[in-house]
């Protein structure tokens, strides 16, 4: 990884977490339409493979993978706009979470259906190769996720058909409140049918851009898809509703001690290369402007309620 790329993947991360702290703070107050799902602990996994593809190729983000749709251009201004419902929000207040996605970015938008992304991006994969492209497809799967029909569906079809497709499995500890040992026999590396599989540290970011960059390599050498399988842990509840309290104090201080963050800026420091001390205040303070304005921005008009839905 090089110093420039280093230093965006950085900034990455820690836009990553402020703004996820910005929307807990804004869901307290009331002003959040729905949860707030976070990706705490696993910025590495979020930022650090979508900072591993090339810019044409297409992603498929989960709730936990806000990350990588900033690599891929997304705003905090969006975000915000987004998740308090707004009319001049990316879906003009028709959804208040993560369910949107940016084609002139390359990025799908989720359904709420877990693993139902793994054949879509298949998909999306083989039509890359019908058309002769050099391009890749990702999406993400939890450990509870990769339990589902359509995970095993999509990704068997991929390794038959040697598709350009990386599926990245965020083993984080829990599916909402079930760890894997009560849901899945096996670690989740067992599930990769045959896919070339690397399991990785999901919080050291450099393990996971490297893994991915050599994932996405075999893909455009038609050597088919990869499963890079991301041991991490998710910090806070399932979401903000959830206090995690089935979680026991002692793994969290474990994994405390493995934050992504303080990691990644002290391999860097290892190389000479320094993060700007001011980076994190100039970025709340921008947060902290776009969350106020899009609080003033206006809500959907309801004659606008029917737009973009399919009529006969
Ligand atoms: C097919 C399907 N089953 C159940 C759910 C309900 N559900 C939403 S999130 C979640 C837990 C997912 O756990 P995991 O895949 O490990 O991802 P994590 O939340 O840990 O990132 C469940 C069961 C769903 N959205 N889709
Ligand atoms: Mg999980």
């Amino acid at each position: 990884m090089d110093h420039d790329t280093a230093l965006r993947l950085y900034e990455a991360m820690l836009l990553t977490r402020l703004t996820e702290e910005r929307l807990v703070k804004l869901f307290r107050q009331g002003h959040t339409l729905g949860s707030v799902y976070r990706s705490l602990g696993q910025e590495a996994t979020a930022c650090a493979t979508a900072m591993a593809l090339g810019p044409d190729d297409v992603i498929a983000p989960l709730i936990r993978n806000l990350g990588s749709m900033f690599v891929r251009g997304m705003t905090p201004k969006e975000i915000f706009l987004q998740y308090l419902g707004r009319a001049t929000g990316p879906t003009g207040g028709r959804e208040h979470n993560n369910h949107f996605g940016s084609v002139a970015r390359g990025i799908i938008a989720p359904t709420s259906m877990l693993g139902a992304l793994i054949p879509v991006m298949a998909g999306v994969a083989l039509s890359f190769r019908q058309k002769g492209e050099r391009r890749v497809a990702m999406t993400w799967i939890g450990d509870g996720g990769s339990s589902t029909g359509a995970f095993y569906e999509g990704l068997n079809f991929a390794v038959v058909q040697k598709l350009p497709l990386i599926v990245v499995g965020e083993s984080n500890g829990y599916a909402f409140s079930t760890p894997p040992d009560r849901q899945m026999a096996g670690r989740m590396t067992s599930r990769s049918q045959g896919a070339f599989t690397l399991t990785v540290d999901g919080n050291d970011a450099v393990a996971v851009y490297d893994a991915t960059a050599q994932a996405r390599q075999r893909c455009l050498e038609g050597k088919g898809p990869a499963f890079i399988v991301c041991e991490t842990f998710r910090m806070s509840g399932h979401a903000e509703h959830d206090d995690q309290r089935y979680v026991d104090p002692a793994l969290l201080a474990e994994w405390a001690i493995k934050d992504p963050l303080p990691r990644f800026e002290a391999w860097m420091a290892s190389r000479g290369w320094k993060v700007d001390p001011s980076l994190a205040s100039r970025l709340e303070a921008k947060l902290t402007a776009l969350a106020e304005s899009a609080l003033e921005a206006p809500w959907p008009a309801p004659d606008t309620l029917a737009l973009g839905l399919f009529s006969s």
